[in-house]
C-alpha cells in the first residue's frame, strides 16, 4: 500500500485517535475533531495545474450547486454526499481531485422576501448562505472552499456581463419582441410564479400576455449540434428528454397567397396531404392577422386574441381543450389546385412554431377535424388505407396512417413511404414550396423584469442606437438602495442614478436597460470559474485562468433529472458558443452525467412542511453524527432510486459503525501471532472479495450493495475476532482494508480507525486497496440440482470445476439416484 502525497499538503504524521481503548465510539467528538484537522491542513484543496503529478489524470467532479433558500434538507444530502464518496474514490484511485462548490445565489425568492418582510434580497440570501455553507460542512465532504462561487457577487456577475457583451459581439444576443405577463392595476410585469389562476399575486388583477423588447440568446442556431450527444456519457433519458426539447422536424414549408395577394407560408410535416387542406389557420399574433380581418369579422377576431392572450401555452398545446377559434372573413388560394380556402385564427396554432401559420387537414390531422366538425368546414380524403375507405363525411377521427394518395393530382396512387418526397420535388419544381427542418427549440429569452440578477450591460442612447458598456466599465452593479414595491415591479426601473447614464459613444445623455438577466445565465457556465475563482486580470484575458484550463471539462457532472433540458441545455449551448468566441476549446462541458434519484418522505410523498413528512438532517447530526447518517442514505436503495425515508436505515448504520469500531479497536499490536491456516486462508479470502465487491461498486456508483458488502465483512471480522486469526497479520490488513474501504463513504470513521491502527495521517491520502485475484478466489461454491424444475439437492464443488465433474457429482448424490429410481435421465444441463 502507497502512501499518497498531495502537494501543499503536510508530510504525514502519525495522529493518536482520541478514543480510548475499549470505549464505544463517540462519533460527534471524533467527527468535528477530524473536520477541524482537514480544514486546517488544507487536506481536500485541489492542487493547481502546475502542481500536478504527471502520472495522475485530472478529475474534475462536480455536483450541482444550491440555491440558497434557507436550508441544508435531505435533498441535499442525497446529491452532495454520494456524490462527495464518488469523488473520495478517484481521489483514491490515484486521480487529481477537484470537488468544489458554491451558491446558485441570484432569483425571484429573495426579492419576494425584500418584499414581504422588508429585507434586502442580499442580506437575506447571504444569511442563508452562511448557514447553508454550515450545514453542508457537517456532511463531511471533500468540497475545496477555497473555490467557492457566489453567483450573486459583483466579482461573479461580472464575467456573466462580460460574456453577454461578447455573445452581442458575436452576434449571438439580439433584441426582439416577446410576451411576458402583465398586471394591468400595477402597471407592471410579472414573472410566471407570480401568477396564480390568472390573476396577479399583488393585485388580483386579471392578467394578460403582452409584447415587450427583451433579449434573447441564438441557442437555435446550435440546435443541429445540439442534437449530437455523440461525445456524452449521459443517461438515454436526459438525451430523449433534450432530443424532445429540441423537437426537429422535417417537412416543408409552402407559400399560399391571400386572395388580397399577400404570400403566407406554412410549415407542415405532411406536404403530400396539400390536396386535402380545406382552410388555414393562422395564429392569433400571426402579423399578417389585421392586415386581412374583414370589417364584418373584426369584432370577434378581436374579442378572440384578446382571450388568448390569457392563455399560456401550454394551455394552447392542451390536446384535450376543445378547439375554438374566429374566422377573419378572408381567403387563400390554395397553390396546388387553386381552391379557394378560409383563413381562421385559432389558439392551438403557436406563433412561435415553425411559420406561425398552418394548412389545415382535417381528414389526417385530428385538431384540424375537430376544428373542422365544430364550424362545419370541409373535409377532403386524400390518403385511403389499402384495406378500407373513408368517407370525408362521417370519418369521426382523422386517419393519420399509411395508405395511397387520392384526390391528389399528380401524387395519386403514391404510397404515403414515398408520397413525402414525391410531393417535395414537385412543390420545388413548381416553386411554390421547399423541404424544411424546423425545431420547436426557441431561442433563449434572457431578460427579466426583476431586480435581484445580473444587469443586463446595454446602454440606449438618445440617437436610437444599442450600444454595449465598454467591457472596462464592467460590472455594471446592482445598486444597493432600491425600492422594494408591493406589485412585484422591477425597483431598477424606477431607480434614477441606475437607469440613467451617458452614451459611451460621445458622452450624451442615456439610458440603461434595467433588465436583469435569467438566473440560468449564472448556472451556464459556474463549472468554468470553479477553475480560478479569483482570476481578473482583465477583461481581455476573462474569466477562466488559462494556468488552470487544464481541469475543464467536468468529467462527472451529478445532480437532479429536472435539470434535464433548461439548464444543462443551456450550458451545452454555452460551451459551444464560448468554443466558437475562442473562451473554451472544447465541446461539452459535462462528459459524464448521472441523476440521482429522490428521497421521499416516510409516508412515500414528496417531502414538504404542509404535509409534516420533512426529515431534518440536522437532528440526525446532532443525535448520531455525519457518518452514520451518510451511511444510511447511502445504504437504502440505488443511488439513481431514492425512495422513501426509512428509520431503519439508520438504526441499521449505527450498528454497522459499532460494529465496525469493535472489530478495530483493540486489535492486538502484535500480528506475528499463529492460527489454523484455513482460518487465516478464509479471512483473507473474504478481504479481498470485498475490496473486489466495493471496487466494483464504487466504480458504478453503487453504494447501497457496497455499504451491505461491507457489513458482511464486519460480520466476518467479528467472527474472526473469537479465533487465534485476531493475531495474525491476516486480522490486521482486514482491519486495514475496512478502514480504507470505508474512507470515502464514512470519511470521519475511517480516519478514527486508521489512526487507531496507528496509521499515518491521513487515511484519505491514501491509496483504494487491490484485491489478489488468488486470495479472492471463492474455495467452494454450492451448486443446486434439480430435476423437473424443482431443487432436489445441493453440492458443493470448486468454482472452475468442469462440466463432466459437475455432471458426474450430480448423478453420483443420493437424491438423485432415488428419484431416478435406476431410469436414465433424459437431458442433463449444466448452466
Ligand atoms: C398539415 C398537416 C397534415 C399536418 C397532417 C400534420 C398532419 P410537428 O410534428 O410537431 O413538427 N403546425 C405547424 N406549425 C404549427 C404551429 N405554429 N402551431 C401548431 N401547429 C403547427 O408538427 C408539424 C405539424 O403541426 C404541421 O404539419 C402542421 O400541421 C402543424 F395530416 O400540416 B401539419
Amino acid at each position: 500500500m502507497t502512501t499518497t502525497t498531495i502537494p501543499n499538503t503536510p508530510t504525514p504524521t502519525t495522529t493518536e485517535s482520541t478514543a480510548p481503548h475499549g470505549d464505544r465510539y463517540d462519533a460527534i467528538a471524533v467527527e468535528s475533531k477530524w473536520r477541524d484537522r482537514w480544514a486546517q491542513d488544507q487536506l481536500y484543496r485541489a492542487p493547481d495545474p502546475a502542481e500536478w503529478d504527471p502520472n495522475k489524470p485530472k478529475w474534475y467532479a462536480l455536483t450541482m450547486f444550491p440555491y440558497p433558500s434557507g436550508d441544508i434538507h435531505v435533498g441535499h444530502w442525497y446529491a452532495m454526499v454520494p456524490a462527495d464518496a464518488a469523488a473520495r474514490y478517484r481521489r483514491m484511485t490515484g486521480h487529481t481531485v477537484l470537488f468544489p462548490m458554491g451558491f446558485d445565489a441570484f432569483g425571484l425568492p429573495a426579492e419576494r422576501a425584500a418584499i414581504r418582510r422588508d429585507i434586502h434580497p442580499y442580506t437575506w440570501t447571504m444569511g442563508n448562505i452562511a448557514r447553508m455553507r454550515g450545514q453542508i460542512q457537517t456532511m463531511g465532504t471533500m468540497f475545496d472552499w477555497s473555490r467557492e462561487v457566489i453567483t450573486c457577487q459583483p466579482d461573479y456577475y461580472k464575467w456573466n456581463q462580460w460574456f453577454f457583451v461578447r455573445l452581442f459581439k458575436h452576434g449571438l444576443a439580439y433584441r426582439a419582441k416577446a410576451p411576458v405577463w402583465w398586471d394591468p392595476e400595477a402597471q407592471t410585469v410579472l414573472a410566471n410564479e407570480q401568477v396564480i389562476d390568472g390573476k396577479s399575486e399583488y393585485t388580483g388583477a386579471e392578467v394578460y400576455r403582452r409584447d415587450l423588447e427583451q433579449w434573447f440568446f441564438r441557442i437555435t442556431d446550435y440546435a443541429e449540434e445540439l442534437l449530437d450527444f455523440s461525445k456524452l456519457d449521459w443517461p438515454e433519458r436526459t438525451k430523449t428528454l433534450q432530443r424532445n426539447w429540441i423537437g426537429r422536424s422535417t417537412g416543408a414549408a409552402v407559400t399560399f397567397h391571400t386572395e388580397g395577394g399577400d404570400p403566407l407560408e406554412v410549415f407542415t410535416t405532411r406536404p403530400d396531404t396539400l390536396w386535402g387542406a380545406t382552410f388555414m389557420v393562422l395564429a392569433p399574433e400571426h402579423p399578417l392577422v389585421d392586415k386581412i380581418t374583414t370589417p364584418e369579422q373584426r369584432g370577434a377576431v378581436e374579442r378572440y386574441k384578446e382571450a388568448t392572450s390569457r392563455e399560456t401555452e401550454i394551455d394552447r398545446q392542451n390536446t384535450e381543450k376543445e378547439k375554438t377559434g374566429a374566422w377573419t372573413g378572408a381567403y387563400a388560394i390554395n397553390p396546388v389546385n387553386g381552391a379557394r380556402v378560409p383563413i381562421w385564427i385559432a389558439d392551438y396554432v403557436l406563433v412561435t412554431y415553425g411559420t406561425g401559420a398552418i394548412m389545415a387537414v382535417p381528414a389526417h390531422d385530428e385538431r384540424d377535424l375537430q376544428f373542422a366538425r365544430k364550424y362545419g368546414l370541409d373535409v377532403i380524403v386524400v390518403v385511403q388505407p389499402e384495406d378500407g375507405t373513408f368517407d370525408a363525411a362521417t370519418m369521426t377521427e382523422a386517419y393519420p396512417g399509411d395508405g395511397r394518395m387520392v384526390n391528389s393530382g399528380p401524387l395519386n396512387g403514391i404510397a404515403t413511404g414515398e408520397s413525402k418526397a414525391a410531393a417535395i420535388s414537385w412543390l420545388e419544381t413548381k416553386g411554390i414550396g421547399r423541404a424544411r427542418v424546423t425545431y420547436r427549440l426557441r431561442d433563449w429569452l434572457i431578460s427579466r423584469q426583476r431586480y435581484w440578477g445580473t444587469p443586463i450591460p446595454m446602454i440606449y442612447t438618445q440617437d436610437g442606437q444599442i450600444v454595449p458598456v465598454p467591457e472596462s466599465d464592467l460590472p455594471v452593479l446592482l445598486p444597493p438602495d432600491a425600492a422594494f414595491r408591493a406589485t412585484g415591479e422591477s425597483p431598477l426601473r424606477t431607480h434614477p442614478g441606475f437607469a440613467n447614464t451617458v452614451s459611451p459613444i460621445d458622452g450624451t445623455p442615456a439610458r440603461r436597460e434595467t433588465d436583469t438577466m435569467d438566473v440560468f445565465m449564472d448556472s451556464a457556465w459556474y463549472m468554468y470559474r470553479y477553475v480560478s475563482p479569483h482570476f481578473d486580470e482583465g477583461t481581455e484575458a476573462g474569466p477562466i485562468d488559462p494556468k488552470h484550463k487544464a481541469w475543464l471539462p467536468v468529467d462527472l457532472y451529478t445532480g437532479g433529472i429536472e435539470h434535464a433540458t433548461m439548464h444543462l441545455l443551456y450550458a451545452r449551448f454555452f460551451a459551444k458558443a464560448a468554443r466558437d468566441m475562442g473562451i473554451v476549446d472544447f465541446d461539452e462541458p459535462f462528459t459524464r452525467l448521472f441523476h440521482q434519484g429522490i428521497i421521499l418522505g416516510p409516508d412515500g410523498n414528496r417531502m414538504s412542511k404542509s404535509r409534516g413528512n420533512v426529515i431534518n438532517p440536522d437532528d440526525y447530526v446532532l443525535k448520531d453524527g455525519t457518518d452514520i447518517y451518510r451511511l444510511a442514505l447511502m445504504f437504502r436503495s440505488p443511488w439513481e432510486m431514492g425512495g422513501p425515508w426509512q428509520e431503519s436505515n439508520v438504526d441499521g448504520a449505527r450498528r454497522f459503525v459499532g460494529r465496525a469500531w469493535g472489530a478495530v479497536e483493540a486489535v492486538p499490536d502484535t500480528s506475528a501471532g499463529e492460527a489454523a491456516a484455513e482460518d487465516v486462508r478464509a479471512l483473507r479470502r473474504v478481504t479481498h472479495q470485498t475490496i473486489r465487491k466495493a471496487t466494483h461498486d464504487m466504480e458504478t456508483f453503487g453504494f447501497n450493495t457496497m455499504v451491505s458488502a461491507l457489513m458482511e465483512f464486519v460480520n466476518a471480522l467479528i467472527k474472526a475476532r473469537e479465533t487465534d486469526v485476531v493475531q495474525t497479520a491476516a486480522y490486521r490488513e482486514a482491519t486495514e482494508m475496512l478502514a480504507l474501504m470505508l474512507a470515502p463513504i464514512a470519511p470521519h470513521l475511517a480516519e478514527e480507525m486508521w489512526a487507531r491502527l496507528g496509521q499515518p495521517y491521513s487515511v484519505h491520502l491514501q491509496s483504494w486497496p487491490q484485491w489478489d485475484p488468488d486470495l479472492a478466489r471463492d474455495e467452494e461454491v454450492t451448486i443446486p440440482v434439480q430435476v423437473n424444475g424443482k431443487v432436489r439437492d445441493r453440492l458443493t464443488a470448486a468454482p472452475d470445476a468442469t462440466e463432466e465433474t459437475l455432471r458426474a457429482a450430480a448423478l453420483a448424490s443420493p437424491r438423485v439416484q432415488e428419484l431416478l429410481s435406476g431410469r436414465e435421465p433424459k437431458k442433463v444441463i449444466v448452466v
